[in-house]
């Protein structure tokens, strides 16, 4: 863990929220003006539809953050997952003439909750949804199994605490259409989020009981782009994997173009294949963390991915 890192965990445990908030808020926005400029982007807006229903638009923020424009094709109305760059948001609705009536809301770190204040005033009357009272502007507080809709979509709230007590998932399904979820900081491409609240059993439900049980097609959009340092790590953990070694090449084109392209979205059944934090039931990930739990082989790949730092 960085010095940033360390200090990051003990402004988030110790402070009282405004402070923290305050405190977060400045140390991103000085990462993202030193990484990306202040005007750039750390990879290219993307548009993706699954027929006929669902269209998803990309939207990078900061230093690797991304938010998510869901629209229903049917009536445009749209959701939109994570706003913390209001600015690239009200832009992306304008573009894309839609209504946009709903804030998912997957945890209340500031680079993904730190944007919704602004937003709601920005866009009034909407619902702003999320699974923990320190979510600003939350006008609907959820929990597992709550289940909204988003014109002929259907939304189903997953609780998946571990990175933070109140994260929630959001899964989007639509008749016959592919399936999709937005995952935040619980599972990424190729990884997971750190523990910051949580514990290696809440992980593993999540990853494994509650995420892991979608269908394989289910695309998964998840809340920063970290797919290479990621799947560097699983590397590490499963060198004879060649589905991380195959993923690992495809990430390097994506990420050497100019503008670097988003890696999102993978699959369930992907992750399955790549993910050493959903592969804690394989021998070849035990017998790396020296474990024979799957429980005790999560909290010993995750204290070691804490400090694993990917070769370039
Ligand atoms: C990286 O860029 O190398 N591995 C990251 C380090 C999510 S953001 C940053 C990091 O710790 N990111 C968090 C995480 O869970 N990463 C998964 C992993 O490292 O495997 N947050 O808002 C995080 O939730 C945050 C903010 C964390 C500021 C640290 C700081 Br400093
Ligand atoms: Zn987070």
């Amino acid at each position: 863990m960085s010095w940033a890192e360390r200090a990051f965990g003990a402004v988030q445990s110790k402070l009282p929220l405004t402070v923290s908030q305050g405190i977060t808020a400045a140390y991103f926005k000085a990462q993202t003006a030193y990484k990306v400029g202040s005007r750039g982007t750390h990879s290219a807006s993307q548009s993706i539809s699954l027929l006929p229903a669902m269209k998803f638009k990309i939207l990078p923020a900061l230093t690797d953050n991304y938010m998510y424009l869901l629209v229903d094709d049917a009536t445009k109305e749209a959701a939109i997952v994570d706003p913390v760059a209001p600015e690239t948001v009200m832009d992306a609705v304008q573009a894309e003439g839609v209504s946009l009536t709903t804030f998912l809301t997957t945890h209340h770190h500031w680079d993904h909750a730190g944007g919704n204040k602004k937003m709601a005033e920005l866009a009034q009357g909407l619902r702003v949804l999320g699974g923990d009272d320190r979510i600003d502007a939350l006008t609907q507080k959820v929990g597992h199994g709550d289940e909204l809709t988003l014109g002929s979509l259907a939304i189903k709230c997953l609780f998946t605490p571990c990175h933070t007590t109140g994260h929630i998932c959001y899964y989007v399904t639509s008749g016959e259409n592919t399936p999709a979820v937005f995952t935040g900081d619980t599972l990424f491409l190729g990884g997971c989020g750190r523990f910051f609240e949580g514990t290696a059993d809440q992980m593993h439900k999540a990853l494994v009981e509650t995420l892991g049980v979608l269908p394989d097609e289910t695309k998964v959009f998840c809340g920063h782009e970290y797919s290479l340092q990621n799947l560097k790590y699983g590397r590490h953990v499963e060198p004879k994997n060649e589905v991380v070694q195959a993923k690992i090449a495809w990430c390097e084109e994506k990420r050497a173009l100019n503008p670097p392209e988003p890696t999102v979205p993978s699959t369930i059944g992907e992750e399955k294949q790549i993910n050493p934090f959903m592969r804690v039931n394989e021998p070849t990930v035990q017998t790396h963390a020296g474990k024979d739990t799957p429980i005790e082989t999560m909290a010993a790949l995750r204290a070691e991915k804490d400090n694993f730092k990917a070769p370039k």
